[in-house]
């Protein structure tokens, strides 16, 4: 039995202006250390390490339409964007790339440069929150409530021109994505979700079909056949605060560790995942077990897209041992 992959590149984005909380951009570190890469070696998979990405603050950097550090963020997304492009460019097609927040404005940059690279990828988006607010229906500001409104294509005609994001052109449309796992969502999120038939498997839709119809029904729509390369933006705090408590916006109600690492598994058996995020991991909020609890629930996750099994696996190079 061979793994689907040989190699897992690692990018880290310590991003946390996209909100208003310190620390999200420890989230790499934390990840890191988590025993991930232990994992991913008794697993027989090679690790490439890109390091993490210089973020940038730019000054000065006032609101506009309300949207928090719009030059920064425009800054950042482009770097982000490009460094995704340069790690795809450089692995083989039997890779995966995992990129690691930050917050979730990270997606803005991850999402751009995946689809700069696979023209034809689909995105699904698992999170508590839908994260397509446009900075005129946001009621906070913050972009990570809105990296999607500057991805989607049918949204641009409600975006407000900002000179920062011309180069960080929309390149996906609402009918290559799903999103699981949402019970927070504002006004004019639900509004254009509405309007645009979007395929979307909240906390509701999970409670009534089970966690594995929802997985089913969204490969099917979005890629029936398993024929597109898979983004996988994975928000932390769509997991249960009881296994995710360590984020800037839990929402209580929400996915067992169970239905999270079901997710990741059977993304994981299309054998189309090329790029995973996992954001908002924010290790300084919340007490010292807590903190444990939400890294460790997010390495679990991870190491389920990347193959790891409950059932159990056997490593690449493992040789069972003959008495003599
Ligand atoms: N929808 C709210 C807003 O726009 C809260 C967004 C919280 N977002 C995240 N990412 N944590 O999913 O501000
Ligand atoms: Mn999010
Ligand atoms: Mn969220």
């Amino acid at each position: 039995r061979e793994p689907l992959y040989k190699q897992v590149g690692i990018i880290g984005f310590p991003t946390n202006l996209g909100q208003p909380n310190s620390g999200v951009q420890m989230g790499p570190r934390a990840i890191r250390r988590s025993g991930l890469f232990e994992s991913i070696e008794a697993m027989g998979i090679e690790l490439v390490d890109y390091g993490d990405m210089r973020v940038t603050e730019v000054f000065p950097d006032p609101p506009k339409f309300g949207l928090r550090h719009p030059r920064t963020h425009a800054e950042n997304a482009m770097n982000i964007s490009q460094s995704l492009q340069v790690a795809l460019n450089h692995q083989g097609k039997e890779n995966i790339l995992f990129c690691i927040g930050g917050d979730h404005s990270v997606s803005l940059g991850t999402v751009h440069g995946h689809a700069q690279v696979n023209k034809d990828m689909v995105l699904l988006w698992i999170d508590a929150h839908a994260d397509c607010n446009t900075c005129l229906t946001s009621g906070s500001g913050n972009v990570h409530g809105m990296p999607l409104s500057f991805l989607i294509n049918e949204l641009q005609e409600f975006v407000p021109r900002m000179e920062e994001f011309d180069e960080l052109r929309p390149c996906i449309s609402f009918k290559d994505i799903a999103f699981i796992g949402l019970r927070d969502i504002d006004p004019g999120e639900r509004y254009l979700l509405e309007k645009f038939g979007v395929t979307y498997y909240g906390m509701q839709e999970v409670d009534h079909l089970g966690i594995q119809e929802v997985v089913r029904r969204s490969l099917q729509e979005v890629n029936p056949g398993f024929k597109r390369p898979i983004h996988l933006s994975f928000d932390i705090d769509s997991l249960d605060p009881g296994f995710a408590k360590c984020t800037g916006t839990p929402v209580p109600a929400g996915l067992t560790l169970r239905e999270g690492l079901y997710i990741a598994e059977e993304v994981h058996r299309t054998g189309c995942l090329k790029v995973v995020d996992l954001v908002e991991v924010n290790p300084d909020l919340g007490d010292p077990a807590q903190s444990e609890v939400t890294v460790n629930a997010a390495k679990e996750v991870i190491r389920a897209c990347f193959g790891w099994q409950r059932a159990g696996i056997v490593p690449s190079n493992y040789q069972i041992p003959m008495p003599a």
